[in-house]
């Protein structure tokens, strides 16, 4: 199959010049750190607060190490830095212009917080210096504090006052975004500074002689106690959540739920990091019998079981279900925030491990293969649960089947069929797809992830619009692996970032974006009518104020309008497989693409 590697589309600089020995102007110290660092990109929307660093980016650094990436709105540059976050586990950094640049990024900051996505924000401010203002403008775009704007949802902000005390700031922000649990960083670059010519010579610092501080690996002891717990288990359940995209920890992972006959229950917001084809992989509902829980780094591990427990949401509940002894792996409680409740349910774990889930798995795997080396009475319910989650399997990818089946044909298109479709049409290069953004309704046994990437997770926050911005940071991260990035985003999704389209097609970053296009808002139809409900009121209303017809959107045009192939409306369920196939012959060519397709909300 003729599949065309990705160039991205960098701009050239018209003319270059070659790069002064020495940095002569504040801004390009900046430049020069960055360079240094080796950030690969910079996802920006111009603006005058940074015209400084503009220039040295440009003329200083010739535009690479990093290069811009253009966007036509500070979410979508904040949420391709996410995207392409989410597929590298490394940094890219973005561009932000002064206080109204830095509103417009605020919700896609707090998407990459709440997903713990590595990324450096650099703002511009002021000049702070008054007497170097120009007339209104520069007064309006100077902020005093202009960080605390985003101080409750970044790991750091801070805004040097000397460029000799910037490239410590920056090198800081850099190792502090990607300090565990990751997340953004922000440095607000005084315009008076970045403008301002060096009177002497700036020390740069090496990077590689300031080594990033690792996170603490598992304590011995407790890593004894949980191989016992899990050894001596009648029913272990391991419930992964965010978890580093390697292959050593997919291998770890799945060792020890082998090695235990554990069932595993993955979640959407967390990237893939079980083959979800395995005997292994269950539903929510094993969570019933489970008397011993593994979670690792996952979302709300308490509220996960008590909704599977039936332990209802208000604490109140009891149900007669008992509560299992509970290993939570995870460093989040080093970093706990008083303004946003993300921190979730205080987990009643026995058994608290402050480290990565990488690190504890490695550590794990041997202590438990150990345990159960003495133990043969555990290993055989090892094979009795493993043959017992074989059946439950069997059940389920009947039960999957059957519905696919059912809704086959089913018009407007079921999600089960889009999704089987894209998968034929991307045949060979299937295994290698990474699924950078999914639907709430995701038809499970349709699609499989069989390696590290293959699903990045959810966007971290609940910030409608993140989807089209994160799968394009994705395909730009995607360019070296070659592999094809695939996002399936809502239709009102769409429409609130829908200018990352013309940044992928500027920069010929080849991402195939499905848009489950319902008509409507409908997740919140879905609240409506449960308010309805529990009012005794008519259901019937509960699309008022929320569907997006009339007009219907033109998806495949509002593509096309900005140079990406735009195809569709898809309505009828035999139409599908062509577009798909269109649009995969599209990205296969390195071409970014859409196909609009009328689904069915559920
Ligand atoms: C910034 C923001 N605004 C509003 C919401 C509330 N909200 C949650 S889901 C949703 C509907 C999204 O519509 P669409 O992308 O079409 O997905 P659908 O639910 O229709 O599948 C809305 C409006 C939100 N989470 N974030
Ligand atoms: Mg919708």
């Amino acid at each position: 199959m003729a599949v065309q590697t990705a160039r991205i589309r960098l701009e050239q600089p018209l003319v270059t010049s070659e790069r002064p020995r020495e940095p002569e102007w504040g801004s390009d110290v900046v430049a020069e750190l960055l360079r240094r660092l080796a950030v690969p990109y910079i996802a920006l929307n111009p603006g005058a607060s940074y015209r400084g660093l503009h220039d040295s980016l440009v003329n200083y650094n010739a535009n690479r190490d990093p290069s811009l990436i253009l966007c036509n709105h500070e979410e979508v540059a904040i949420g391709v830095a996410h995207g392409y976050a989410k597929l590298r586990g490394r940094a890219m950094a973005a561009a932000i212009h002064s206080n109204v640049g830095l509103m417009h990024a605020t919700m896609a900051i707090f998407n990459a917080f709440e997903d713990r996505a590595p990324m450096l924000i650099l703002g511009g401010n002021g000049p702070m210096d008054a007497t170097q203002r120009r007339p209104w403008i520069d007064w309006v775009h100077t902020s005093h504090g202009q960080g605390e704007l985003v101080r409750e949802f970044t790991k750091w902000e801070h805004q040097p006052t000397s460029i000799a005390a910037t490239p410590e700031a920056l090198l800081r922000a850099w190792q502090i975004a990607h300090l565990e649990p990751p997340g953004p960083a922000y440095v607000d670059l005084d315009a008076g500074l970045q403008e301002s010519r060096l009177s002497e010579p700036v020390a740069v610092p090496d990077p590689a002689e300031f080594p990033a501080p690792q996170p603490p690996a598992p304590a011995e002891e407790l890593i004894r106690h949980a191989a016992e717990w899990l050894a001596q288990a009648d029913f272990p359940v391991f419930l992964p959540g965010r978890i580093a995209q390697t292959r050593q920890v997919w291998d770890d992972l799945r060792a020890l739920a082998e090695a235990l006959g554990a069932a595993v229950v993955s979640e959407r917001r967390g990237n893939a990091a079980f083959p979800t084809s395995h005997t292994l992989a269950q539903q929510a509902d094993v969570l019933e019998r489970a008397d011993v829980v593994l979670a690792l780094e996952r979302n709300d591990p308490a509220g996960t079981l008590r909704a599977a427990l039936g332990q209802g949401s208000r604490g109140g509940g009891r149900s007669s279900v008992a509560w299992p002894k509970l290993i939570n792996v995870s460093l989040e409680p080093m970093r706990v925030s008083s303004w946003v409740a993300d921190y979730q349910e205080l987990p009643r774990a026995g058994l608290t491990i402050l480290s990565t889930p990488d690190a504890t798995l490695a550590a794990l795997v041997p202590a438990v293969e150990r345990a159960l080396r003495d133990h043969p009475t555990a290993r055989r319910k090892v094979e009795q649960r493993t043959e017992q989650h074989g059946r439950r399997r069997a059940e389920l990818e009947a039960g999957w089947h059957a519905q696919r089946v059912r809704t086959w044909d089913a018009r407007p298109i079921s999600y089960a069929r889009v999704v089987s479709e894209l998968r034929e049409a991307l045949g060979e290069r299937y295994p290698d797809a990474v699924l950078a953004y999914m639907p709430t309704a995701w038809p499970p046994g349709v699609w499989d992830f069989q390696k590290p990437g293959a699903y990045l997770g959810g966007d971290g926050g609940a910030g409608i619009g993140a989807g089209p911005p994160l799968t394009v940071g994705a395909a730009l991260g995607a360019e070296e692996s070659g592999r094809p990035v695939v996002g399936i985003v809502g239709d009102g999704a769409m429409l609130m970032t829908p200018t990352a389209l013309w940044t992928a097609a500027h920069h010929r970053i080849p991402a195939l974006l499905v848009v489950a296009n319902n008509r409507s808002y409908f997740n919140d139809e879905e609240h409506q009518e449960r308010v309805a409900r529990a009012r005794g009121r008519p259901v019937e209303n509960r699309g008022v104020g929320q569907r997006i017809v009339d007009p219907d959107v033109d998806f495949a045009q509002l593509a096309r309008a900005q140079g990406v192939e735009g195809l569709g409306p898809v309505v009828e369920p035999d139409d599908l497989a062509q577009a798909m196939g269109a649009a995969v012959a599209a990205l296969n060519e390195g071409r970014p693409v859409l196909v609009d397709v009328r689904v069915a909300p559920r």
